[in-house]
This record gives C-alpha cells, sequence and structure tokens, in this order.
C-alpha cells in the first residue's frame, strides 16, 4: 500500500542563521548568531524527515561550512539517494560515501532526515530504530564562553537557580594561559561545592602549556579538559594524559571510528565527545561510541551549538547507549533568541528530555524556517 512506499522523493536544503543571547567565544572563533543547513526529505508516501547540520563560525570549527553543506547536498548527496526506499539507513550511507569524501555534517543532516521520515511513518522514534531507549533524559551543561568572567559567573548563578545546568563548561585558548587561568581561578571559587567545571582548549595549547596548566587545573576540582592539543597530536596528548591528574577529553582529533580506534591504541583519553556532525550520522555515532566502549572509554554527548533539531536527532542516539558516564551538552535551544521547532526541547532539573513523539520526536516550524533562512 501506498503507505509503505517509503521511497525518497525529494530532499530539500535551507541555510538558516539563528542569533544567539550573547557572543560565544572560542579559542579559534567567535559567533553571535548560528548557522545551520535544514533538511527535508519527503518520501513517496508524503512523510516528510527533518535533519539539522550545524557549523561554529564558518568552517573553522571543522572544515564545512553552511554553503559547502547545501552545494554537496543538492549536488551530490541527494541524487545519489533518490528512488531508495529511506528505510535502508546503512546503504544511504555507502551511497553518500561513494558521492562524497568525508561532509560528515552534510551525512549526518540527510541520514537523520530518513531517521525521521520513517519513524514518522511507521509511529515508532528513531531510538526506536536504533535499538531501543535505555534513558529518557540526559544531564546537561551549560558552556560559559563570553570571556568576561564577571558576566559568566552571572551566567552560572542565573542556571543554577533556575535548576537548568549545575556542571559548566569553559572555553579557553582565545585569551593567554595565565588570563584563562585567573578567570578559572574566578569561577572554581565563585561556584565552589555548587557547580562543576569541565574545561575546553579547542586545540589551542601545546604540550608545554597543557602540562603547565594541567596541575592548577587539578587543584581547581577541574573533572575533565577537553581536546588541550591539536587534533593531529595523539601522541602528545598521550604523553600529557600520562602526566595529568585531570582525565582528558578526545573532541577534534575522534571524527571516524577508525580514529577513534587510533586514539584508543595510543592510550590517548579517557572520554570521547560523540557529535553528528563529526561522524557522519546516527549510525556511524553509534559505532564510534562502540570502539570507545571496547576501550573502556568514557562516552560523552558533544554538542556543536545545534538547535532543537540537531539537539533532538543527538537525543535519539544518546538514549540507547548503556553507559553515558560524562553526561552531554545539548544546551543550544537555550542559547538560540529563537528555535526552529513547534515545540522546543524541555529542558529541567539539570537534565534535557527525550521528545516523545515519532521519528526525531519534534515538528519543524515552517514559518521559522521561513523566518530565518537566509536570502
Ligand atoms: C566544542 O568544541 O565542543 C560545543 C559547545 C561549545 O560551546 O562549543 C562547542 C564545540
Ligand atoms: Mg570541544
Amino acid at each position: 500500500d501506498l503507505r509503505r512506499d517509503l521511497s525518497i522523493a525529494s530532499v530539500r536544503s535551507t541555510i538558516v542563521d539563528v542569533p544567539t543571547v550573547r557572543r560565544h567565544k572560542l579559542s579559534q572563533t567567535s559567533v553571535t548568531a548560528q548557522s545551520y543547513v535544514i533538511v527535508e526529505v519527503r518520501l513517496a508516501n508524503g512523510a516528510v524527515g527533518v535533519g539539522e547540520a550545524a557549523t561554529l563560525g564558518g568552517p573553522r570549527w571543522s572544515e564545512e561550512s553552511v554553503e559547502a553543506i547545501k552545494a554537496n547536498i543538492d549536488a551530490y548527496l541527494a541524487p545519489a539517494l533518490e528512488g531508495l526506499p529511506a528505510d535502508r539507513f546503512e546503504a544511504a550511507g555507502a551511497r553518500m560515501d561513494a558521492a562524497a569524501k568525508r561532509n560528515n555534517a552534510a551525512k549526518a543532516a540527510v541520514e537523520t532526515a530518513l531517521f525521521d521520515a520513517v519513524g514518522k511513518t511507521l509511529g515508532l522514534p528513531a531510538s526506536a530504530l536504533l535499538g531501543g531507549a535505555v534513558r529518557e533524559s540526559v544531564p546537561v551543561l551549560w558552556t560559559l564562553a563570553s570571556g568576561d568572567v564577571g558576566q559568566e559567573i552571572e551566567e552560572a548563578e542565573n542556571k543554577l537557580a533556575a535548576r537548568l545546568h549545575d556542571t559548566f563548561k569553559v572555553k579557553v585558548g582565545a585569551l593567554s594561559p595565565e588570563a584563562d587561568l585567573a578567570r578559572l581561578r574566578r569561577l572554581a571559587g565563585a561556584l565552589e561545592g555548587r557547580a562543576g567545571l569541565i574545561v575546553d582548549a579547542n586545540q589551542a595549547w601545546d604540550e608545554t602549556t597543557a602540562v603547565r596548566c594541567l596541575p592548577v587545573l587539578a587543584e581547581l576540582g577541574v573533572r575533565l579538559i577537553e581536546q588541550p592539543l591539536p587534533a593531529w597530536n595523539i601522541p602528545g596528548m598521550a604523553r600529557v594524559r600520562a602526566r595529568s591528574a585531570v582525565p582528558l577529553m578526545a573532541d577534534e582529533c575522534v571524527f571516524s571510528a577508525h580514529e577513534m580506534l587510533a586514539v584508543a591504541q595510543a592510550a590517548a583519553a579517557d572520554a570521547v565527545s560523540l557529535k553528528l556532525v563529526k561522524h557522519g550520522g546516527l549510525l556511524n555515532l553509534r559505532k564510534v561510541a562502540a570502539v570507545a566502549e571496547a576501550a573502556g572509554i568514557g562516552l560523552y554527548g558533544g554538542c556543536l551549538l545545534e538547535s532543537s533539531v540537531g539537539a533532538a536527532a543527538h537525543l535519539q542516539a544518546f538514549a540507547g547507549l548503556r553507559e553515558l558516564a560524562w553526561g552531554c551538552e545539548h544546551f543550544g535551544p537555550q542559547i538560540l533568541t529563537d528555535d526552529l521547532v513547534q515545540e522546543p526541547l524541555r529542558f529541567e532539573d539539570f537534565h534535557v528530555h527525550l521528545p516523545a513523539g515519532p521519528g526525531i520526536g519534534i515538528t519543524l516550524d515552517q514559518d521559522k524556517l521561513r523566518g530565518y533562512a537566509r536570502r
């Protein structure tokens, strides 16, 4: 019957720019708006699935920009999928890999839309298609990244008082190491006993800087240091880890499952940040997670400041992980001045909640999509 015709009929991609509530500063970039590519896949049965590719400050956090993502979806990924039954997720991945090297954020957005469309057709959440949920919510941290420590303390106090977040990730590397350590000392003092802190250097430090700074981070009770060294320096990460009382998290050095295996073999990380934009889709995210699990490396639900569309997709994949030792950071919907969905994700009691409902669990708001679409 017609309802069962899951053939992929069309793929539409739209670039959107959504303002953030404040400037967000990382070591290598700074943004006041988040740019995404929203992908809508229509099936022969009429069902429409949605996915999102997030970027951060153009092609700076990784090599993909929204302009390149849209161009490669329209010219290469979409034509490769036409007519394929949308529930052949693995085959869709193979076709996209044959059509384009890497382009992981683009592939992730398309694959998310397939899971959403199939889930909406069958009345099942994407988590069910991935093995089923073992959790309905995930602890969620907030990132402090204005660089102005007074503002950051006030922001953290507001998040604590609202019971939204009680763990904070501090972005370092835009300032000198000494200025960042002074900033961290003030933050740790202000929040002592009431909040947990982790630190993300986004590749900004070299090995000697990391070795010099990490004892101070340990003294301040910092729980985790994320990607202190450049992504290429896996041996350096292993040497720093061997000397550090603070556990190390791999972010930009782990895109593929092969890279996860290399990091594990080098004993270069205690934890890994899982992101759709890096791994190229929900299935690949779960494969990277499996390699990490096999090596005893802890899992963390990473983000690239996604809207509720991208965050919901991540939650569908995170929901099925048996252990998610480090929680997640999908605060993205909260840093935008507006969202792209009819009902934004629920943040409550320091957790973000898996949305109920089929597919990825959210409904795109077409007025908002039009309103924020780049002209
Ligand atoms: C990153 O490197 O982790 C995630 C949260 C945030 O503030 O920046 C991103 C990217
Ligand atoms: Mg990071």
